[in-house]
């Protein structure tokens, strides 16, 4: 009797750890998934990713509105153009600011070859060309402001 109970609890203790070694497996599975699915920006938190033009966002610090524009629009695959009028919190404006932009494809950690031009149209508005959206799915154009002010902002784009 006690030979044979042993070897029961042995059964029952090795298929507990067998258990627990494929809800461990499948566990892990499962956060490699999330992780996939995080990237292709759906899910993101702090961006959120648009597919129509205007779109209006704010800068980091929240003191500058930033109303893109862009050509073609909706922004395609290929080579696009926008444009980002830039006004402080009372609506004026901002002139003179320094726009350092690099497109971006977060799923993938990739940027473009091809650097963008950046040019103001008076007052307030700037124009950023050579944006090489070469591959479809969400880009993020992170753009860095210098000069007068010191901000940054980050609009997000899905390209079908
Ligand atoms: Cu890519």
């Amino acid at each position: 009797m006690l030979p044979q109970m042993r070897f029961w609890r042995h059964m029952e203790s090795w298929g507990r750890v067998n258990l627990r070694r494929s809800a461990g497996i499948g566990l892990a599975a499962s956060l490699l998934c999330a992780c996939g699915s995080e990237g292709t920006g759906s899910s993101s938190a702090a961006v959120t990713a648009v597919t129509q033009l205007p779109m209006t966002v704010q800068s980091a610090s929240g003191a500058l509105t930033v109303v893109i524009n862009g050509n073609p629009s909706p922004p395609a695959q290929g080579e696009d153009t926008f444009e980002m009028a830039i006004t402080d919190s009372q609506g004026v404006p901002v002139t003179g600011l320094t726009l350092t932009v690099v497109p971006w494809m977060p799923a993938m950690g990739h940027g473009t070859s091809t650097v963008p031009t950046v040019s103001e149209s008076p007052p307030g508005t700037y124009v950023i060309g050579d944006v090489d959206l070469f591959m479809a799915g969400v880009w993020q154009l992170r753009t860095a402001i210098s000069g007068p002010v010191t901000d940054d902002v980050t609009p997000s784009f899905d390209i079908p």
